[in-house]
């Protein structure tokens, strides 16, 4: 009977009661099924000895012991005597962690890293996490859970761990009335109507998911912003979040609407030069922190798709990000000022935000933050980086990765982000010489700064599994790991979330993987290969429309961007063409910018090649086309017969769920193919290799199909 109901326990705190249906993300913490390393795992651990009193510590004492319970399948009870097996947690203000030494290794943790070593405390074995401060305690719980969750070894920990990136942040387009721009699942799980009084449980998961992969805050509000939210009854709303996301680390930020002074101050300008526009924003910076004395800052979008901004009083950049920072300095907020800007004037939007922005450098004071997407344009499948990154040493620029996948398959494809990630945090800038990677660019040590940065658009809704597509989760963890650490490996993240989320089995994990890690190009190759870029539908974005040519600004069209004509394709963006290349370092000039050298994978960023023109490959240009679009297609086939391998090793509801996924990312994937080579064989006349099964569709009827109501827009 006793034991029954031990059994109960332990599956209701491991949430299994339930079907998975993905709610619980990686923390699920199931009972360990491998019996020897349960037996070895339960003779490490006995007891708790938990230190502190504040919220941070009374979480972390929760998650240790639920997390134990559900892992071991037995209460680890909380002590303050220290035996054998005891895990210690706190920080130095605790008595035994005083008394270890650990000085030297807590010095190098700053305020949120932490030390997990295995130590002998008075003749009795015992494992210590602690920390400068609680929050330290509770990412390095969380941190050792993990190392449970993922079978490593506890005999001889010594880790000591602490995030290269200050603000690892989460932007939530989301608008007041729910809907999410680019949001494919659900709704907003910020239920403001019925804020303050209401707190969904939603918002604690939220922020103890984020919480365990380091995540330290949060923007609740799109970037395409309204200034109700810095309203009196909004700001006590955005307090009640505030309140909950707080004992777990996260701060929250707010996007600030250039023209909010105008539009909930009454003001007759937004002019940042003008000295009531001035003192407006100064006593919104004092009334927020009168209500949120941790309030993070701002981010803001300016000048850029109709957002107003300072340019629209022939003031720049600079003089808008600085009359905000000063308005929130005394507080210590920040702001994070996003470069993603283009005007029709320039002759290459891939030029723009550099030629907006560069000249600014130095100009941006010390709490600003210049947030710049992963590439020129706008989180392609793949985009050459931001030429930015590199060219602005005096200014701290952060990071700027699109989770939500608004033109890589949005709710139904698979699509594991962390390899594009890694491509562009392991490329060279060279703007100091080799070495000058963009992981060094963020993380301030090329440059010497001390803030530095990392966003991800947040591809959360109120769907039940969070993020709509199983896999999808794994790109929010992602961006926790590669925040706290973007020296990870893809693959590391990978195996660490599928151990988590799905399976420890050994063979299943590497096929999942093998899925995950393949997923980045195979998307790329049935979209966008060899440096194709936003050929996707108008507006939604959802499937192909490489013939789009009918909107008002030519930037907008994408035969803009892929220049397709009889004698060939590309973007010639060398000193031929628009010359955008000259923003890059001599290095990466050479490389790129020769037709020769030219990696394949960005040819038609940078050239307008000929149909007939050599590919490394030996291919001409079409039949290389061809074979990327066929080849990106096969991959999907080929993870469909490897998801059907692991079938056995995953619950029957998320089983299906990726299986049924996977059959519509085929049906997709085959009309992006179909699509793109028919119109583009009408400018190169040249057929589709025999061999190769021929579309069953004409042009024609690819470009008849609508999709009204395509999510996200
Ligand atoms: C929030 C792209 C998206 C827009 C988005 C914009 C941005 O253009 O399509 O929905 O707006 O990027 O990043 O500001």
């Amino acid at each position: 009977m006793k034991k029954t109901f031990l059994f109960l326990a332990i599956l209701i705190m491991a949430g299994s009661v339930s079907a998975e249906n993905g709610y619980r993300l990686w923390l699920r913490y199931d009972l360990l099924t491998d019996k020897a390393l349960l037996t070895a795992y339960r003779a490490r651990i006995s007891t708790i000895v938990a230190d502190g009193r504040s919220a941070t510590a009374a979480i972390t004492k929760e998650e240790l012991q639920n997390g134990l319970l559900g892992l071991l399948g037995k209460k680890v009870v909380m002590t303050n005597t220290i035996g054998h097996g005891a895990i210690v947690t706190g920080t130095p203000a605790m008595d035994v962690i005083g008394s270890l030494s650990l000085k030297d290794q807590l010095a190098k943790t700053g305020n949120e890293g932490f030390v997990i070593i295995s130590t002998l405390y008075q003749g009795k074995k015992i494992t210590v996490i602690a920390a400068n401060s609680d929050i330290g305690v509770l990412y390095g719980t969380f941190h050792f859970l993990r190392l449970l969750q993922t079978h490593q070894p506890i005999e001889k920990l010594n880790i000591i761990s602490s995030p290269a990136i200050l603000h690892r942040v989460l932007n939530h387009w989301d608008n007041l009335n729910r809907t999410v721009e680019r949001g494919y699942a659900g709704f907003s799980i910020w239920d403001w109507h019925k804020l303050p009084d209401y707190i969904d449980q939603r918002y604690i998961d939220y922020a103890r998911a984020n919480a365990s992969i380091g995540i330290n805050g949060t923007v609740l509000t799109n970037v395409n912003a309204n200034a109700t939210i810095l309203t009196k009854p909004y700001l006590e709303k955005v307090k009640a979040l505030a309140d909950v996301l707080r004992p777990y680390g996260l701060k929250v930020y707010l996007t600030a609407r250039f023209s909010a002074p105008i539009e909930i101050g009454k003001l007759k300008t937004a002019d940042p030069l003008n000295d009531s526009v001035q003192q407006w924003w100064k006593e919104k910076a004092k009334e927020i922190y009168s209500i949120i004395p941790d309030f993070g800052g701002f981010l803001v979008k300016a000048n850029s798709e109709g957002q107003p901004g300072p340019q629209d009083y022939k003031r720049n950049h600079a003089d808008g990000a600085n009359m905000l920072a000063d308005a929130v300095a005394p507080f210590g907020g920040i702001i994070m000022w996003r470069a993603f800007v283009y005007n029709p004037e320039s002759n290459d939007r891939f030029k723009q935000a550099y030629e907006e922005f560069q000249p600014l450098d130095g100009k941006f004071r010390k709490n600003v933050l210049i947030q710049v997407k992963n590439g020129p344009i706008d989180f392609q499948p793949r985009e050459p980086f931001s030429p930015l990154f590199g060219a602005m040493p005096k200014t701290p620029l952060m990071m700027e990765f699109q989770l939500t996948q608004e033109y890589t398959g949005q709710g139904t494809h698979l699509f594991y982000e962390a390899p594009q990630f890694k491509e562009v945090l392991n490329t060279d800038t060279y703007t100091k010489g080799k070495g000058s990677t963009i992981t060094k660019v963020i993380g301030g040590s090329l440059d010497n700064h001390t803030i530095s940065g990392m966003a991800g658009v947040a591809n959360i809704g109120t769907d039940i599994n969070w993020c709509s597509h199983p896999f999808a989760q794994a790109n929010w963890y992602a961006l926790g790991r590669l925040g706290w650490t973007p020296t990870l490996s893809a693959e590391q993240i990978a195996d660490e979330w599928i151990r988590q989320t799905f399976t420890n089995t050994k063979n299943a994990v590497a096929v999942i993987k093998n899925i995950m890690l393949h997923s980045h190009e195979a998307l790329v190759n049935y979209m966008t290969p060899i440096g194709l870029t936003h050929i996707m539908y108008n507006g939604h974005h959802y499937g192909p429309m490489p013939w789009g040519n009918t909107l008002n600004r030519p930037d907008w069209n994408p035969v803009y961007y892929h220049r397709a004509d009889s004698g060939g394709i590309g973007f010639d963006r060398t000193v031929k063409g628009t010359n955008a290349l000259a923003q890059y370092s001599a290095e990466v000039q050479n490389r790129f910018g020769d037709i020769r050298s030219c990696p394949d994978d960005h040819l038609l960023w940078f050239h307008h090649a000929a149909w007939n023109h050599t590919m490394q490959s030996g291919r001409t240009l079409w039949n290389e086309l061809c074979y990327k679009y066929y080849t990106g297609v096969d991959s999907v086939r080929s993870f469909i017969r490897q998801w059907d391998k692991v079938e056995k090793n995953i619950d029957e509801e998320r089983f299906v769920q990726v299986k049924q996924l996977l059959n519509i990312q085929l049906k997709e994937a085959i009309w992006w193919r179909n699509a793109c080579l028919l119109y583009f064989q009408t400018f190169s006349r040249m057929p589709i290799p025999a061999g190769y099964e021929q579309p069953d569709r004409t042009l024609e009827y690819y470009k008849s199909l609508r999709f009204p109501f395509a999510p996200g827009n």
